[in-house]
C-alpha cells in the first residue's frame, strides 16, 4: 500500500483497513486491537499468510483443460443478464443476456430475442414504451436466478429470475442457456424475492411484490397507504402464463418454498405499511406469511377471487377470512428465506434483528387450522450477529449465515439453535470468520436441493473496497469462494465481479448438459420458419435474390465459415429489410456472427442456428456487413455488400 493511500485511508478515519491487518503479519499483531475496533474484525483468520493464500490456491485450482466440478448460475442485478461461473475455479464461462441488451449476441436486436422481450408485456406497457420510441425495457435488476425442479432437486430444464426493476419474470432454457419467456407481472410493482416449487416438481415458479401500490393503480390514490397491497404472484413455469396472485399485507422481500410442495413463505420487513423509512422501520416485528398451495387451488374452485387484468386474485390479507395465509411475527425487518434441505426447516434472516428464525414446516399445519398460534411454529431464534441476510446449508444439518454489518460468515448448527430455544445451555454457534466486505447472499454447493453436499460455499460480498487494484471510485464487487469440506471455514478466493449479482446457486454438473449445437427444429426461430415456408425458400439454403413484398424485402442468407451465401445484395430506400441468416456448419463452437455497418445492427449466429433482424433501409450507398465472430483463417474475409439504391 502507499503512502498516500495509507495517509488516505487515516484521514477517512479508519487509520488501519483490514488489508493492513491481513496482509502485513507483524503490523496485524501491533494493530489488532484497532482493528478489532474499528471493524470488527474476529481473531481466526488473521492468521492469514502467503503460505496459507497458497495453500488455499492450489485446493481450488482446476488446471487447464480440466473443467470445474459446478456450475454457478449468478445474477448480476442492475446488469440485467445472467451469468455462469465455474466452480471451484471461479471462472466466469458464459453471459446470458435476459433483461439487458447484448452488444455480442445481438439480444435485443434480433427478431428473434424482441419476440422473447415484447410478447409478455402489458398491453399498456407496450403502449408506454412506443411513446419513448422504445419497443421494450433495455435495463433489468436480475436478483434471483433459480433452477427447477423435481423431487427437490434440480432437474437441469429452466432457470427463472426476477426483474425488480421493471416487475418481470424470465425463464432461461438451460439446452441451449437462452432466454426464451419474459412475462411483466400485473397489480403489483418490483418483483424481488423468486423460488421455484422443489417438490414434486417446477410446477409454480413463486414471486413476490415488493413495493406495495394501489389496486388499481390509476392516479386516484396516494396518501392513502391502506389502500396500497403487495402481491404473491404464482406463474406456471411450463407455460410461463401467471396461475393466480394472492394480496398481503406488508409488503413482500424474499421467498422458499417447502420440500412437500405445499407450502410458500414470504419475509415482510414493512409491516408497517410505511412508505417512508421511519414508518417503515418502526416496528419491533414485523413478520412472514405463508401460503398454503392447497388452500389457495381449493379457493379458486370455490370461485372466491376476483380478476385483475385477467388475472384470478385472492385475498390473502390479515383481515381475510379465506384461510390461505397465516402471518407468523418475526424480529425485525426479515429479508432471506431459506429452506433447509433436510425439508423440515426453514430460516428466516433477522436483518435488523441479530436472530434467526428457525421455523417448522410441519408445525403450519395446525396454526392453518387455528389450532396453535403462529409464534408456535417458531422452534429456534439464535443470535447470530450483526445483520443476518441470508442462509446457506451444507446438507448436515448445520448453516451458513451472512452478516452484512459485522462482514462475517458465521457457521451455526441448527439442532443445536433448537436445544437451545428449548432452554438448554448449549451454543449453536460452530465458527465465524470475515469476508470482505458486507456480504449479502450466500450459497452452497446444491445447498437448497436435497442433494446438498457442504463442498463449497460462496459469499457475495457489496463491497470489494481495497481487495483489488484500485479502479477509479466505482468498484467492483467481491465474491468470496470459501471451502468448507473439512467442517471449517475459510476463504479460498477471491473474484472480482461487475455490478452486481445479488445471489447464485451451485449446480452439480452432470445436472447441467447444454447442448453444442441447435436444433434445426428449435422453437426460437419459427417465425423465420413460417416466413420462409410462406416464401417458398429452404432457410437452409437461402435465397439468391432477396424477396420483394410491396415495400417489404427479405433477404435468406446461409453463412458457411468463411463465406455468407450472398456476396452482395440490393435494395431501396425506404424498404423494411428483414435479413434471416442459418448458420450451416454444425461443427462445435464455430458461431459466425452478422454486422451490417454504419446500421447499429450485430448478432450472433451459432451453430445450426436461424437469426434475423429487421430494420428500414434508408441510407443509400454501399455497407459492408461481416462476420463479427472470429470463425475462420479467411474470418476477416467473410463479408459482403448491401447496396441501398436511392429512392
Ligand atoms: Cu438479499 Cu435482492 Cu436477494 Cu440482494 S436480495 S442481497
Ligand atoms: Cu464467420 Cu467470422
Amino acid at each position: 500500500m502507499s503512502d498516500d493511500h495509507e495517509k488516505h485511508a487515516t484521514e477517512n478515519g479508519g487509520g488501519v483497513t483490514r488489508r493492513d491487518v491481513l496482509t502485513g503479519p507483524l503490523k496485524g499483531a501491533a494493530v489488532l486491537g484497532t482493528a478489532a475496533a474499528v471493524g470488527g474484525v474476529g481473531g481466526a483468520s488473521l492468521l492469514s499468510s502467503t503460505t496459507a493464500a497458497k495453500a488455499a490456491g492450489a485446493r481450488i485450482e482446476v488446471k487447464p483443460g480440466e473443467l470445474d466440478e459446478y456450475y454457478g448460475f449468478w445474477s448480476s442485478g442492475q446488469s440485467g443478464e445472467l451469468r455462469i461461473v465455474g466452480v471451484p475455479s471461479m471462472r466466469e464461462l458464459m453471459r446470458v443476456p435476459v433483461f439487458n441488451r447484448c452488444s455480442a449476441t445481438g439480444w435485443g436486436e434480433t427478431n428473434e430475442s424482441l419476440k422473447v422481450l415484447t410478447e409478455g408485456l402489458l398491453p399498456e406497457t407496450k403502449e408506454f414504451l412506443a411513446k419513448r420510441g422504445m419497443k421494450t425495457y433495455h435495463n433489468g435488476d436480475l436478483h434471483h436466478p433459480h433452477m427447477s425442479f423435481t423431487d427437490g432437486t434440480y432437474d437441469g430444464r429452466y432457470l427463472f429470475m426476477n426483474d425488480k426493476a421493471n416487475t418481470r419474470v424470465a425463464r432461461v432454457r438451460c439446452d441451449v442457456m437462452k432466454c426464451d419467456k419474459i412475462i411483466e407481472i400485473p397489480n403489483t410493482s418490483d418483483i424481488h424475492g423468486l423460488r421455484p416449487q422443489k417438490y414434486p416438481r417446477t410446477g409454480y415458479v413463486f414471486c413476490n411484490g415488493e413495493h406495495r401500490i394501489p389496486l388499481p393503480n390509476d392516479g386516484s390514490i396516494l396518501d392513502e397507504p391502506e389502500k396500497y397491497v403487495s402481491m404473491f404472484t404464482a406463474i406456471d413455469g411450463d407455460t410461463m402464463e401467471i396461475a393466480w396472485q394472492v394480496m398481503v399485507s406488508g409488503n413482500l422481500d424474499n421467498c422458499d418454498a417447502d420440500y412437500q410442495g405445499r407450502y410458500a413463505m414470504s419475509s415482510c420487513y414493512n409491516s408497517e405499511e410505511g412508505v417512508t423509512l421511519e414508518e417503515m422501520t418502526e416496528a419491533e416485528m414485523d413478520h412472514v406469511v405463508v401460503f398454503d398451495t392447497r388452500r389457495i387451488e381449493q379457493a379458486i374452485k370455490e370461485g372466491k377471487y376476483e380478476v385483475h387484468k385477467g388475472v384470478k386474485v385472492l385475498d390473502g390479507r390479515k383481515s381475510s377470512d379465506l384461510g390461505i395465509t397465516v402471518y407468523i411475527p418475526i424480529p425485525n425487518s426479515p429479508h432471506g428465506v431459506n429452506s433447509a434441505p433436510d425439508g423440515k426447516y426453514v430460516v428466516v434472516n433477522g436483518k435488523l434483528s441479530p436472530t434467526v428464525s428457525v421455523i417448522e414446516w410441519a408445525k403450519l399445519a395446525d396454526v392453518f387450522d387455528g389450532k396453535a398460534e403462529p409464534r408456535s411454529a417458531v422452534v429456534a431464534e439464535p443470535e447470530l450477529g450483526l445483520g443476518p441476510l441470508h442462509t446457506a446449508f451444507n446438507g448436515k444439518g448445520e448453516a451458513y449465515t451472512t452478516l452484512f454489518l459485522d462482514s462475517q460468515m458465521v457457521h451455526w448448527d441448527i439442532e443445536k439453535a433448537i436445544r437451545a430455544y428449548a432452554g438448554e445451555d448449549v451454543d449453536p454457534i460452530i465458527q465465524k470468520t470475515d469476508v470482505m466486505y458486507q456480504p449479502g447472499h450466500n450459497s452452497t454447493t446444491m445447498g437448497e436441493t436435497r442433494e446438498a453436499d457442504g463442498k463449497w460455499l460462496i459469499s457475495l460480498n457489496k463491497f470489494s473496497k481495497d481487495r483489488f487494484l484500485n479502479v477509479g471510485p466505482l468498484k467492483p464487487e467481491n465474491d468470496q469462494l470459501l471451502d468448507i469440506r473439512d467442517g471449517n471455514l475459510e476463504v479460498v478466493h477471491d473474484g472480482p465481479t461487475f455490478a452486481e449479482p445479488h445471489d447464485c446457486i451451485l449446480v452439480r454438473a452432470d445436472i447441467v448438459n447444454p447442448v453444442n449445437v441447435w436444433d434445426r427444429n428449435d422453437p426460437m426461430w419459427e417465425e423465420a420458419r413460417r416466413q420462409a415456408e410462406a416464401d417458398g425458400v429452404d432457410l437452409e439454403e437461402g435465397a439468391e435474390e432477396p424477396i420483394r413484398d410491396g415495400n417489404k424485402v427479405r433477404v435468406y442468407m446461409t453463412s458457411t465459415a468463411p463465406v455468407f451465401s450472398l456476396e452482395k445484395f440490393t435494395v431501396k430506400q425506404g424498404d423494411e429489410v428483414t435479413i434471416y441468416i442459418t448458420n450451416l456448419d454444425d461443427v462445435d463452437d464455430l458461431t459466425h456472427g452478422f454486422t451490417l455497418g454504419n446500421h447499429g445492427i450485430a448478432f450472433e449466429i451459432a451453430p445450426q442456428a436461424t437469426a434475423s433482424v429487421t430494420f428500414t433501409a434508408d441510407r443509400p450507398g454501399v455497407h459492408w456487413y461481416y462476420c463479427q465472430w472470429f470463425c475462420h483463417a479467411l474470418h476477416m474475409e467473410m463479408r459482403g455488400r448491401m447496396l441501398v439504391e436511392p429512392a
